[in-house]
């Protein structure tokens, strides 16, 4: 039924121009609010639908397009914010590597380390050494009587979190200490051990092509620091392009 303007709905009446105004409003309950000089519109016309079929269609378009937008970058979220931690980590363990050079003037593994000229092997964080224990002031898995001799002042160079269900931190509270990623493995650290200022590129044998066959900016044989610590990354093997590594973003 279209709405009328109740004013002429009145005066098109004729009928009820003879009826008294109470008779008048017992026929027609929803013209209560008209008084009877001033012409006036009920209320429900003035009250427009909140949404129409249109609008509210649109606005579910616009809500499925944004929930469509946030579900497809969730992944890349979630792992931007994987390595972050991982990241931090690294920067962590870089941080006190360099406190302990600062402090010993020497690099925190023990010197026969060192092979030959060329630069020692990929020191792990794990139990295999004393790496970790070195940093973080313990007594590296000697008696508790006898100082670390990598550490004789006992300084705590590194802080790191204890791990959670065996991933992301410390995989035990007390010596021997094991540091882990994300996914359980431990870091690697690479030393200049032949002192030369230089380290092998780990990058150049990375098995992803983008990273060591990049023609845009192929990576150099040679990174220029005395310290490179790189995570192996979720598929827990070397070199793969899902490594997060120390001398790039
Ligand atoms: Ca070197
Ligand atoms: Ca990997």
């Amino acid at each position: 039924m279209v709405d009328a303007n109740p004013r002429d709905l009145i005066e098109s009446d004729q009928s009820l121009k003879m009826v008294p105004r109470h008779r008048f409003l017992e026929l027609h309950p929803e013209l209560t609010d008209i008084h009877p000089m001033k012409p006036t519109i009920p209320a429900r016309m003035l009250r427009r639908e909140a949404f129409t079929l249109i609008e509210l269609l649109v606005v579910i378009t616009i809500i499925a397009i944004l929930a469509g937008l946030v579900i497809s970058q969730a992944p890349r979220i979630m792992r931007e914010s994987r390595e972050l931690e991982v990241r931090n980590v690294i920067t962590g363990l870089k941080t006190g590597i360099a406190n302990y050079q600062v402090e010993y003037n020497r690099f925190p593994i023990p010197a026969d380390s060192a092979s030959g000229d060329e630069d020692a092997q990929a020191i792990l964080t794990d139990d295999s050494n004393t790496l970790v224990d070195t940093l973080m002031g313990d007594s590296a898995q000697s008696s508790d009587s006898e100082p670390n001799p990598l550490n004789p002042k006992g300084i705590q160079f590194c802080d790191f979190r204890i791990a959670k269900n065996g991933v992301n931190g410390l995989a035990n509270s007390q010596s021997p200490y094991r540091l882990v990623d994300l996914w359980g493995s431990p870091y690697y650290v690479l030393f200049d051990t032949n002192q030369d200022r230089k380290i092998t590129n780990p990058d150049i044998s990375n098995q992803d092509p983008k990273i060591s066959q990049s023609a845009i900016s192929p990576p150099p044989d040679n990174l220029p620091t005395d310290v490179a610590i790189y995570s192996i990354g979720q598929d827990k093997t070397q070199q793969t392009g899902d490594d997060i590594v120390s001398w790039r973003q």
